[in-house]
């Protein structure tokens, strides 16, 4: 038996290919060598990796494509519900592996290049991210794509194609600096062009009455912008089904100006071409703060009315009656980026396809949903009235329109009280006239609903007191998910084929099945397999780690990991000051026994935010002076690796003992990573914030490390004030961190640094990063004790695996399918 059939029979995420496994690798490799010469116009001789990556990655979308179309004329024969996401991110990152696995052709695709002398993971490096999110809320949409392409529901995402995805970031004497990324350098080979569906999207003008009295008006915009389709497919496990990701990108009308040309004026005769596509142009780099500019409301209308147009033409080619538009689609607004799609729908059923606004008004209701993503005050988007007025003026009457009629139904219900009213009023009057895009949404939605059981029940009680107590069945939980095929199957196939060898490959299809896992949780035999996983992964990890920084990290030591954006709600900080109490306590006492430990950081600051850049900053100089200390003796390391994204995030989590989920209790909606890292065997040090909460009621108490204050304490804390005066006096560890800190310790070159950022945390610590020091430092300890006795370590790290099968994005998309969209969903298994 060769290393390749080995491969083969066990690898279980491969599952269907032994049958005419021969034949398959050899049509493949004739594939593969007809798309490189065809596409790239080379051959074997002369053919870049670049040019072999394109090749198979056309060879994998003949086989979607198939599937694609018959899942379009499956959904389009039996008539389904659609369903539409919509969503300014997609953070999809890398398609060549997730397609090879979802249509079980990784082996075959990996034999039939080895033939060929090429080698699949080097095709997998050279794959550029597709970049176009943040973090978690954009993630979260591409983790759902797959799971509703998955289940079978006939779903469509709507987003934009933007030119450039969130920056590169680059680490420089450590401090953050932002670079434009370039994912379509090269192309891109898994989209589809369609410049035949275009649509032309206005902005600006005026509007003008209509004679008849009704509500319709006519709406004479001065600016078009065509918005043009790009097409993903999205494949699901097994491929089920094949869905689409449209994207749009923005041009003008007319390329040029040839009038203005041929006068001389070449870049005026471009101007009405560069403002047009500045639309499509690049994602705004913030996450949790909305850019509140000018070009963003572009952005989101942009998108908003060409994914509305596109489904309204769809909807009428198929059934023909624009009244039944709320039967045959639901449309899911992720977060209120989308929001003013509610006022453009009334503005399309009243004034273009003429409906009385009672009516027209229910089947908006009917068809939209809206998820709530945060609760930070300074998260909640609002736009200026005199913004609103000018670039959307009809939709600027819509939305006073659906205010009036919202205020006058609540007057005639007998609510009188003025705070009550304003509070729940589409106009906030308080910071100059804004439009309250999370009223917009909440009203024009039959249901809402947050991210994991704390956050829904915060939203009710805070962001949205008032319109809960006025429409109580409208907010519903959904907890978040992941999708299990790339965070677990593709990330760690080590770890899966330990699984699928042990308890059967059923946890492929159904992932509540990883619970058989329980059985062989303190099995000798078992632990020492998995942890033999781990030690790969790791190993793979300190290899990049070294080769990116040049820092040599054990991989026996614990991997102490916290990715993710940086934010101060995150509490990076409380980590870092915890780095700083290990590192004293390391070189006072020379001689006590300290369980070695790799402190990984990795994220991105957004651009303006000047705190967290100031806290990589502290990450790195806290990591220089560690790191070359001899006296710490290789018992701790600090490393920040530069340009967290996608796939990076897949070579890290597999290979993390530690998760680091710290956030301030009441500030993390709900987490992802925290499921990501528990899924791959990774014990959860945090607070009781988001899906923590819920990931502790199903591993168990025993599993986790759990510390801090609890959101209604730091509710408590927050009222009584939050001077953290006699806190620092009370803990002489931390009192020791924040005078080094403040002295210039790990700032020789600037010994002022740090010194406002610890005045901040002794006089106004709003993110307790001080009050929850103690718990932490304690917490930490207890990990470290967990280490020492291996056992049950692993015993914790296995049951970890086996009871989260829960968070499954299957699950997630399956109660919005049930709850929210009332549509079906149907699993395709192995046989
Ligand atoms: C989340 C955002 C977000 N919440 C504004 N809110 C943005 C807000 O560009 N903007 O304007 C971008 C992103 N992102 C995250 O969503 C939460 O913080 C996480 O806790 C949650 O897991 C994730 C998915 O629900």
């Amino acid at each position: 038996e060769t290393k390749s059939q080995a491969e083969l029979r066990v690898h279980a995420a491969e599952g269907d290919e032994r049958e005419n496994a021969q034949e398959r690798i050899v049509e493949l490799r004739e594939q593969i060598l007809a798309h490189l010469i065809s596409k790239t116009g080379r051959d074997r001789s002369s053919a870049s990796t670049r040019d072999w990556f394109l090749a198979t990655a056309l060879t994998v979308r003949d086989r979607i494509v198939e599937r694609w179309i018959d899942s379009k004329q499956e959904s389009f024969d039996q008539g389904q519900r659609r369903v539409y996401y919509l969503s300014l991110e997609f953070l999809i990152g890398r398609l060549l592996m997730d397609s090879l696995n979802n249509l079980g052709l990784t082996a075959s695709v990996r034999e039939a290049l080895s033939g060929l002398d090429v080698d699949l993971e080097e095709l997998r490096e050279i794959e550029p991210d597709a970049a176009l999110g943040n973090g978690g809320l954009g993630r979260l949409a591409a983790c759902f794509m797959e799971s509703m392409a998955t289940l079978s529901v006939a779903a469509y995402g709507y987003g934009i194609r933007y030119d450039h995805g969130l920056f590169r970031q680059a680490i420089k004497d450590g401090w953050q600096h932002e670079y434009p990324e370039d994912w379509l350098a090269f192309g891109n080979p898994w989209e589809f062009p369609r410049p035949e569906i275009e649509y032309e999207i206005g902005f600006g003008g005026s509007v003008e009455a209509k004679a008849d009295g009704r509500a319709a008006q006519i709406w004479k915009p001065n600016e078009i912008v065509e918005a043009v389709a790009y097409d993903t497919p999205v494949a699901g496990w097994r491929g089920a089904s094949v869905n689409t990701l449209r994207l749009w990108r923005s041009r003008a009308p007319d390329p040029l100006r040839l009038d203005v040309f041929n006068a001389g004026d070449y870049v005026a005769a471009q101007a009405d071409q560069v403002r047009a596509e500045s639309i499509s142009k690049v994602l705004y780099p913030s996450d949790s703060t909305p850019a509140g500019l000018e070009l963003r409301l572009r952005q989101e209308y942009f998108f908003a009315a060409a994914s509305l147009k596109d489904l309204i033409r769809r909807h009428l080619a198929q059934h023909g009656d624009i009244t039944t538009l709320a039967e045959k689609n639901a449309i899911q607004l992720n977060d209120t980026h989308p929001a003013i799609a509610i006022a453009e729908m009334m503005r399309l059923l009243v004034d273009v396809y003429a409906l009385e606004w009672d009516e027209a008004w229910r089947i908006t209701q009917q068809t939209f949903s809206y998820t709530n993503h945060t609760l930070l005050p300074e998260a909640l988007e609002s736009w200026a009235v005199p913004l609103m007025e000018r670039l959307l003026p009809r939709h600027m009457q819509i939305i006073y329109l659906i205010n009036a009629l919202h205020l006058d139904r609540l007057r005639s219900a007998g609510h009188h009280d003025w705070g009550l009213l304003s509070s729940v009023s589409l106009i906030d009057e308080h910071s100059g006239r804004r439009v309250r895009m999370g009223t917009l949404a909440f009203l024009g939605s039959h249901k809402v609903n947050g991210v994991s059981q704390l956050h829904t029940d915060l939203m009710k009680e805070t962001v949205f007191r008032d319109l809960h107590s006025l429409y109580p069945d409208r907010i519903v939980n959904k907890t978040n998910g992941i999708t299990f095929r790339r965070w677990l199957f593709e990330a760690n196939p080590g770890l899966t084929r330990l699984i699928s060898e042990t308890i059967g490959p059923a946890f492929l299809d159904d992932p509540e099945a990883l619970r058989k896992l329980e059985a062989v949780a303190a099995d000798k035999e078992f632990q020492a397999r998995a942890m033999s996983v781990k030690q790969k992964n790791k190993e793979a990890l300190a290899k990049i780690i070294t080769d990116r920084l040049l820092i040599k990290v054990d991989p026996d030591a614990l991997f102490d990991v916290h990715v993710k954006r940086i934010h101060e709600y995150k509490r990076q900080l409380l980590n870092v000051l915890e780095t700083i109490a290990c590192y004293n306590d390391i070189r006072a006492h020379p001689t006590k026994d300290f369980v070695p430990r790799v402190k990984i950081f990795a994220g991105k600051a957004a651009a303006s935010y000047h705190q967290a850049k100031l806290i990589i900053k502290m990450i790195h100089d806290v990591g220089r002076v560690i790191n070359n200390d001899p006296s710490v003796r290789g018992l701790l390391k600090v490393v920040f690796l530069p340009n967290f994204c996608v796939s990076l995030a897949e070579r890290i989590i597999p290979a993390s003992d530690l998760s680091e989920q710290i956030s301030t209790a009441g500030m993390e909606a709900s987490g992802t990573g925290n499921m990501k890292f528990a899924l791959n065997g990774a014990l959860t040090i945090g607070t009781l914030d988001g899906a923590n909460v819920e990931l502790r009621e199903r591993v168990g108490d025993e599993n986790i490390f759990i510390f801090g204050l609890t959101a209604e304490e730091v509710q408590n804390h927050r009222a009584q004030g939050i001077d953290a005066r006699a806190t620092i006096a009370g803990s002489p560890v931390l009192k020791d961190v924040l005078d080094s800190l403040a002295s210039g310790v790990f700032s020789h070159d600037d010994r002022d640094r740090y010194k406002q950022l610890v005045d901040i945390l002794t006089y106004h610590d709003h993110f307790m990063v001080t009050a929850d020091f103690d718990a932490y430092c304690e917490a930490q300890r207890l990990a470290d004790i967990r280490w020492r006795d291996r056992k049950s370590w692993w015993r914790s790290s296995i049951l970890n695996t086996a009871r989260v099968g829960w968070f499954s994005s299957d699950r997630t998309i399956a109660e919005y399918a049930e709850d929210i969209w009332r549509v079906p969903v149907r699993t395709v298994s192995k046989s």
